[in-house]
């Protein structure tokens, strides 16, 4: 009997080339499971991914699909929907993806509000090129390029998404599937830029580097290092260090930037040209 999963995607591109015990699939899972529970029209939706790991994720669905450059998947998502607004467009794309190259690019489209829904798949490293710290590496963990302990403060992607515009925000994890599909769904369903960010397990290029070679370590670390949103409000600062809060963090509503341009143009057709 064939399942919901097996309905999406295509099976000529398997076997896969994730590692084994990589959370990649399991975000997979909860993006499909949304767009089923959804009805989307398989004919109108549209995956857009850069480089990465989890920008292979666009190779294995049935859906229109493009599999863009590394951090730039956003430039080409905001093109298509700008050309037909009534496509529906998501943008899946990694850590490094999204916020090292691609960092300008997401902040910009946040801003404009481009109704797009965008899944990032956080599991903090550049998985695919073996292990170099992100933005979203944590303080003092381990990478490639980060043998003594990585320095930087990262990033946090939630709030960073909610100050720069976006309409709805909320994160999951690889833990919590079922919790994420919902998440992704509702962000399927908000008009304007729409973000989850889901914290993924790479147990090969993070996992190895941070004592946890088996993927069953890196899924029980992202359980301890995951709070509610709801608990996570009566925490200390010094209980949050190192943690992060999962659920929904906003859904308002604001113009969406696709709708703000027809009606420019409809203005300037009216105008026959003649600026004010
Ligand atoms: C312009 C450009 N710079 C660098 C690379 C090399 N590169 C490919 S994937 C990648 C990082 C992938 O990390 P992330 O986006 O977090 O995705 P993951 O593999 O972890 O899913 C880099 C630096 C590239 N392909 N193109
Ligand atoms: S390197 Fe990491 S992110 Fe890439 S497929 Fe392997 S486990 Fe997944
Ligand atoms: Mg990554």
């Amino acid at each position: 009997m064939k399942t919901v999963i097996d309905r999406y995607i295509r099976e000529e591109m398997f076997p896969n080339i994730w590692c084994p015990g990589c959370g990649n699939g399991i975000v997979l899972g909860a993006i499909i499971r949304a767009i089923d529970d959804l009805k989307l029209d398989r004919d109108k939706t549209v995956m857009v991914s850069g480089i990465g790991c989890s920008s292979r994720i666009t190779g294995y669905v049935d859906f229109c699909t493009m599999n863009t450059t590394h951090g730039r998947a956003l430039p080409f998502a905001t093109g298509i929907k700008m050309a037909n607004s009534d496509l529906k467009v998501i943008v899946v794309m990694g850590d490094g993806d999204c916020l090292a190259i691609g960092g300008n690019h997401f902040i910009h489209a946040a801003r404009r509000n481009i109704n797009l829904t965008v899944i990032i798949i956080n599991n903090m490293i550049y998985g695919m090129t073996g292990g170099q710290y992100s933005p979203l590496t944590p303080t003092g963990k381990f990478g490639t390029t980060a043998p003594y302990g990585n320095i930087d403060q990262t990033f946090d992607l939630v709030g960073l998404a909610i100050a720069a515009g976006a309409s709805y925000v909320a994160r999951g994890t690889v833990y919590n599937p079922r919790q994420s599909t919902s998440l992704i769904k509702k962000a399927l369903d908000k008009k304007g830029f729409s973000v989850v960010e889901m914290i993924s397990t790479c147990p090969v290029s993070y996992g190895k580097m941070n004592k946890m070679k088996l993927p069953v370590d890196m899924l029980k670390w992202v359980k301890d290092i995951t709070i509610s949103k709801k608990v996570w409000e009566g925490l200390s600062l010094d209980e949050k260090r190192g943690k992060y809060a999962i659920g929904e963090f906003l859904s308002k509503d604001r113009p969406d930037y696709t709708e703000l341009y027809e009606e420019i143009i409809k203005k300037a057709q009216e105008m026959g040209g003649n600026k004010q």
